[in-house]
């Protein structure tokens, strides 16, 4: 037994350790290895303090998003009132859009060595769930690594939470690199394959920093997927057989490059199609690993996946969880800082496949915002992949609401990735290879192969009185106040 198993108490007393103001940081990626019990205790603290008419609000920094028993209870307590760096909860999202709540949407990326640097000021207290706490005080971590190797180090004081359905087979899933260093001490990154471990299996904890454990028996968030639909299926189509056409032009290998899949159900859908295709000996270096990925590993198909987090079903978490023995050495889990490192995703040549929400006809992708003022979800590990890796695809049905908006559209209202760096777009209605394509020759490209039938007359339209109305800007000519009304048009139809 571990001599912080004495350090015991309830939640209630853990979370008498935070105060009004502190920075907590706590673990917790894609709905997996979030605390369960000290924020709802919390949550509890500041409903009580507010009806004593005092402030009790904290700053809250986690791995990427997790779960109504925390981002949920916390932000409808009026708990929050600065976020990073990634949420997609439901009452969060309306506190930050109605302006409640501060919102950091950074590259997940960036957010632990932007802590390290200092640039979101003194983290107070770490909040991490692990699987087990071994005798000699090294940590087990559970379903997600994220950022709580950061929030481990950095912080005064830290809570765990000992997750009892978390299983103890845990042990031997994680690589947690210690060798990271301040600029201008840093090292390069020796990892050059997905499964390479360069790192200890354990988290580590100065055992004089740990103010209280906390048990808990409680699953992970487990939200199911929306059915493969059609729409889904067409869009693997696209994109599997654009591989077989980069294989037969010699710029991918038969097994491929390592792939990364993104959030979303469209992301986890080409992924259960991709299991239907003949690649074999596939590998995956990755943030999360969600159902349609499983199933790849499952199939044979995917023969390892390196990844930051889990976020799955909750059959899917069950069947893992009984079976998790047989994906040892299959799986490896990582702090977000290095399954989303740059230097390791243009090293490996990684295959980058994402969701988005709009795209404009020079290649612009809004994955964040409608209408641009109202946040979704934010940018996740979308930018770190995409910039970095060998081939992004980004992926949408052409239409939301029921075809009432069109996802492509002349100029996109938000832009988390610029024509720069994205390469290839993907609908229901067919592909665009964007590469080595000037402005023009995108807009074509992506109009008369991505948008719906229903908007791409008005879309070419725009772009053949574009062309005629600038005759000196015609590289990426725009009518800008009509590029505006488009999304004008949309809200007056998603009002109707
Ligand atoms: O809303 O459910 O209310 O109808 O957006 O859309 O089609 O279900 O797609 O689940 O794949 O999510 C970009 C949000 C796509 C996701 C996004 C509405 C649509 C629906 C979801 P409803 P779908 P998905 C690494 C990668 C950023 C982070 C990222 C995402 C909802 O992929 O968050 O990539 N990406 N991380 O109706 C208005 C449009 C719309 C629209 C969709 N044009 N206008 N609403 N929607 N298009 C992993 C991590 O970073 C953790």
């Amino acid at each position: 037994m571990s001599a912080l198993s004495s350090r015991t108490v309830s939640a209630e007393e853990a979370a008498a350790h935070i105060g009004h103001g502190d920075r907590i940081g706590m673990s917790g990626f894609t709905g997996a290895g979030y605390p369960k019990a000290v924020p709802a205790a919390l949550a509890d603290r500041a409903e009580q303090a507010h009806q004593r008419g005092e402030d009790f609000r904290i700053e809250l920094w986690t791995g990427a998003s997790t779960a109504p028993e925390l981002d949920g209870v916390l932000t409808e307590a009026g708990a929050v009132s600065k976020r990073l760096p990634f949420q997609s909860d439901p009452a969060t999202r309306k506190a930050i859009n109605a302006g409640e709540v501060e919102y950091i949407d950074a590259h997940l990326s960036h957010s632990a060595q932007q802590a390290w640097f200092g640039f979101y000021g003194k983290l107070d207290v770490a909040v991490v769930e692990v699987a087990a706490i071994l005798p000699n005080g090294m940590l087990v971590p559970s379903s997600s690594v994220g950022n709580s190797k950061t929030w481990l180090d950095l912080a005064e004081k830290v809570i765990l939470e000992v997750n009892a359905w978390q299983p103890r087979a845990y042990e031997g899933f994680h690589d947690i690199y210690y060798g990271t260093r301040l600029p201008p001490q840093r090292r390069p990154l020796q990892l050059l394959d997905p499964m390479q471990r360069i790192g200890d299996p354990y988290l580590r904890v100065d055992p004089q920093k740990v103010v209280a454990v906390v048990e808990t028996n409680a699953p992970d968030r487990n939200l199911p997927f929306k059915a493969v639909d059609q729409d889904s299926q067409a869009m693997a189509h696209h994109v599997v057989d654009f591989l077989h056409h980069e294989v037969g032009q010699d710029r991918l290998p038969k097994n491929l490059f390592p792939l990364q899949s993104g959030v979303g159900n469209v992301a986890n859908a080409l992924m259960t199609s991709l299991a239907h295709s003949t690649f074999e000996n596939l590998t995956a270096y990755t943030e999360v690993i969600q159902d349609g990925m499983l199933d790849l590993l499952d199939t044979g198909k995917l023969i390892a996946a390196s990844a930051t987090s889990f976020s799955l079903s909750a059959e899917r978490a069950a069947h893992f969880n009984q079976n998790i023995e047989s994906y040892k050495g299959r799986i490896l889990l990582r702090p977000q800082e290095i399954s989303n490192h740059p230097e390791v995703i243009r090293r490996l040549g990684l295959i980058a496949i994402n969701g988005m929400v709009e795209a404009d006809i020079y290649g612009n992708v809004n994955s964040t915002h409608v209408m641009a003022s109202s946040i979704i979800n934010g940018i996740g590990g979308s930018g770190d992949f995409a910039r970095n890796a060998y081939l992004n695809f980004f992926v949408s049905p052409s239409t939301a609401k029921g075809g009432r908006i069109s996802a492509i559209v002349p100029f996109a209202s938000h832009i988390d990735h610029t024509e720069h760096d994205t390469q290839i777009l993907v609908t229901e209605q067919g592909l665009a290879d964007l590469r080595g394509l000037s402005p023009t020759a995108r807009a074509r490209t992506i109009i008369g192969n991505c948008a719906h039938p229903d908007y791409r007359d008005r879309l070419q339209d725009y772009l053949d009185r574009a062309l005629a109305e600038n005759p000196t800007g015609r590289h990426t000519p725009h009518l800008l106040a009509e590029a505006l009304s488009w999304h004008q048009s949309f809200q007056r139809i998603g009002q109707m």
